[in-house]
C-alpha cells in the first residue's frame, strides 16, 4: 500500500523483486544501490546465508524525483527465491505496489521460472492483489548465459499481461535500470488514476 506521508511531503512504494533461486534479484539490488547517488538513497541491508542466497529481504529505499512537490521513495526488495522459504516470500509481499519478475534465461530454470511466477501469483492473492492489475514489470536476465532461451520462447511462456519487458545481465547492469524505472513509472500512473 502506497504510504502517504503529507507532513513529511514523500509519497512511499514499495517495489518488490520476485523470481526463482538464483536469477539474479539481490544482483539487480546491487548495482542500483552501487550506481545511485549517495545522497539519495538509505543503507541497503542483506540478511543472506554464508553462500550469499538472500534468506530474507534486501531492502533499498531510493528516491527518483518527486511529483508535485512530493518526493518519492521507492523502497526496493527482493524475496529469497529458494523454494521453502514461501513464508518470507508471503510477508515481503505485504503493502507491494510494483513487482519486477525477474526470470532466469537458462533452459534449465524455466520450470522454475514458471513455478516462481505461479507463486507469485498464489502469494500476491493472499493480500487481496491481482497479477493482472497490479503494476508489473518482466525482466529476462542472464540473457550473456551461452545457450540462453530465446526471447519470443521465455515471453510465451512468462509473459502474462503484454507487461513491459527488459533483457538484462545483471552483473553488468544492462537492463537494470531500465527495469527498475519502468516498474516506477507503472506504479506512478496507477497512483495517479487512484487519486
Ligand atoms: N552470467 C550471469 N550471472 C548472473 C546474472 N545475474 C546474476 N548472476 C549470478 O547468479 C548468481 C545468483 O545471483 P543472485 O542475485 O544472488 O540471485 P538471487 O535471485 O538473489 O537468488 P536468491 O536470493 O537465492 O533467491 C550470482 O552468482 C550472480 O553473480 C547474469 O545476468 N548473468
Ligand atoms: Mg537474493
Amino acid at each position: 500500500m502506497t504510504f502517504i506521508n503529507y507532513a513529511a511531503r514523500e509519497i512511499n512504494c514499495k517495489i518488490v523483486y520476485y523470481g526463482p533461486g538464483l536469477c539474479g534479484k539481490t544482483t539487480n539490488l546491487q548495482w542500483i544501490y552501487e550506481k545511485t547517488n549517495p545522497s539519495t538513497k538509505g543503507k541497503m541491508i542483506s540478511l543472506a546465508t554464508e553462500t550469499e542466497r538472500t534468506l530474507f529481504f534486501d531492502f533499498l529505499p531510493l528516491e527518483l524525483g518527486t511529483i508535485r512537490g512530493f518526493r518519492t521513495r521507492f523502497h526496493l526488495s527482493t524475496v529469497p527465491g529458494q523454494v521453502f522459504y514461501d513464508a518470507s516470500r508471503k510477508l515481503i509481499l505485504k503493502g507491494v505496489d510494483g513487482v519486477v519478475f525477474v526470470a532466469d534465461s537458462q533452459a534449465a530454470r524455466m520450470d522454475a521460472n514458471v513455478e516462481s511466477l505461479r507463486n507469485l501469483k498464489d502469494n500476491l492473492k493472499l493480500h487481496g492483489f491481482n497479477l493482472a492489475t497490479i503494476p508489473y514489470v518482466l525482466q529476462l536476465n542472464k540473457r550473456d548465459i551461452p545457450g540462453a532461451v530465446p526471447v519470443p520462447e521465455m515471453l510465451s511462456a512468462l509473459r502474462v499481461k503484454n507487461e513491459d519487458y527488459f533483457e538484462a545481465v545483471a552483473p553488468k547492469g544492462i537492463g537494470v535500470f531500465e527495469t527498475l524505472k519502468a516498474a516506477a513509472r507503472h506504479i506512478l500512473i496507477s497512483l495517479k488514476k487512484a487519486s
